[in-house]
């Protein structure tokens, strides 16, 4: 990304708070077991689910193939100067043709799941309108090679590349027909693909693709909205991830399990006295106001409204119904996080904790490194709003890459911030958290954003000339971690 955007700009929007009471989860224990060491500690539950994760431009290419039609990204990407070294998405990995590669790839590290993402102008060229079976078929057979693999297929019906016809016709998000057509493609996804896949999440990261796309325009589309068209563009999302939660009610075979791929903003509570874990539980509805806590709740919270004032959303009480349509889990993506502490002064009840320049990040300048993120996050979304099922949709970290002389990706960093986080995931699992799995961002290097192939989150390296992947340390780290369901 060319634009500093941190995530304490993120979280700006919120700030002070007008509190509610949080539900009480009496099966979140004492938070001793931080330090816990035994091997019997570092186990996760029996059938905790391993995974790993990609989204489609980031990784398929084929742009133009069977009938796909043009994304905002395809456009944004084009467009000189938005993407570092103005690299696009047109090859990427090319797993549009190399996916049975890809899925021995998974299976030989032992992967249990693979979260990917369906690109929507693959199935509807034009966002709505008639649809293009031969763009859904790419999914039927990845699907098909998973399950004969033995690898459950977790799938994203939007993960940024929308239908470039839509962003035309509807300016993309800030209008309601994109909601709506969201819905409907939804509903025809789910029809098709629930007879074998039975995890489907609605959209990822609200709050990287409003606030980083039609905010700060670093992004697909490149806008820069503010006041009320913004708010506007927000409430449009999430209404869109409840029209398509009801679609897929609808048209799902029964047993699917409906959820969504949220990047939270996780306020964690710097020194963990009693008086700083309740200011981060409030800080949690307050910094998630515009997406997560109001799907979660159905309402917004008045301080959002407040502070917006005649910037606010307009909404109907339907359209909140819609928006809160209850969800089987809560994936979570989780990289990074916010140090709050308590503070009697600020109505809120808390306050941010500024970062010092010299915190360690990797080379994505927003990723600064936070294993405790992936304690609190799960853990403040169980304990704020009673979810039982969760999951942790990504984790993972950019790095320099490198291959050595004997071709192998020593990538001992990535392998030392897997390990520091994990440990902090089983303390949540210890505390009773019912987090059921973790996806690992990525399965390979790929197309990262206006960041372009630059830093790499694989843990199979990609040689973009000849398209061999190669796995990385990591990857072995991977394995063990699966094999042994444990720490290693
Ligand atoms: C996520 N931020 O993006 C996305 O879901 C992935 O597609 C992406 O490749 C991965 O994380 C790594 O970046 C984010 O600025 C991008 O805070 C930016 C931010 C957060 C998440």
């Amino acid at each position: 990304m060319k634009k500093k955007i941190s995530r304490r700009t993120f979280a700006k929007i919120a700030g002070a708070a007008t509190l509610a009471s949080t539900t009480e989860l009496p099966s979140i224990g004492p938070t001793a077991s931080a330090q816990s060491t035994t091997p019997a500690e570092r186990e996760f539950p029996r059938g905790f689910i391993w995974g790993t994760a990609t989204a489609s431009y980031q990784v398929e290419g084929a742009v133009k193939e069977d009938g796909r039609g043009p994304s905002i990204w395809d456009t944004f990407s084009h467009t000189p100067g938005n993407v570092v070294n103005n690299a696009n998405g047109d090859i990427a990995n090319d797993h549009y043709r190399l996916y049975k590669g890809d899925v021995q790839l998974m299976k030989a590290f032992g992967a249990k799941a693979y979260r990917f993402s369906i690109a929507w102008p693959r199935v509807f060229p034009n966002g709505d309108g008639p649809p293009n079976p031969k763009g859904l078929d790419f999914y039927n057979r990845l699907v098909d090679e998973l399950l004969a693999n033995g690898i459950q297929p977790y799938a994203t019906l939007y993960h940024w590349d929308l239908p470039q016809s839509l962003q035309d016709r509807f300016g993309g998000w800030e209008g309601r027909d994109t909601s709506k057509a969201f819905g409907d493609y939804a509903g025809y996804v789910a029809a098709r693909l629930s007879d074998r896949v039975k995890h489907i999440f609605t959209i990822n990261e609200f709050g990287a693709f409003i606030e980083v796309g039609y905010r700060w325009g670093a992004h697909a589309p490149g806008l820069k909205l503010e006041g009320l068209r913004l708010n506007q563009t927000r409430h449009h999302a999430v209404l869109g991830h409840g029209l398509a939660v009801q679609a897929i009610r609808a048209s799902a075979k029964s047993g699917t399990k409906i959820g969504l791929a949220e990047n939270i903003t996780i306020p964690v509570p710097v020194v963990e006295t009693p008086q700083n874990v309740a200011a981060a539980e409030r800080a949690m509805r307050e910094m998630n106001a515009q997406y997560l806590t109001v799907i979660m709740e159905g309402k917004y919270t008045d301080w959002y409204l407040k502070s917006n004032g005649a910037n606010a959303p307009k909404f109907t009480p339907e359209d909140l119904k819609i928006i809160s349509s209850p969800l089987d889990f809560v994936g979570v993506n989780i990289y990074t996080n916010e140090f709050v502490k308590a503070d009697e002064t600020s109505p809120a009840g808390f306050a941010h904790v500024p970062r010092p320049k010299s915190f360690p990040h990797a080379p994505s300048f927003w990723l600064y490194i936070s294993p405790d993120a992936l304690y609190w996050g799960p853990r403040h979304v169980a304990k704020v709003w009673g979810v039982k099922e969760i999951y942790v949709t990504e984790n993972g970290c950019s790095a320099a890459d490198e291959p050595a002389a004997d071709g192998k990706v020593y990538d001992t960093d990535r392998v030392t911030y897997l390990r520091s986080y994990l440990a902090q995931l089983r303390r949540a699992t210890l505390d009773s958290v019912p987090v059921k799995g973790y996806f690992l961002w990525s399965l390979m290097d790929n197309f990262e954003w206006a960041d372009g192939y630059t830093n790499r989150f694989g843990i199979h390296y990609v040689d973009y000339a000849t398209q061999k992947r190669t796995p990385k340390l990591s990857a072995d780290f991977y394995r063990e971690v699966i094999a042994r369901n444990a720490i290693v």
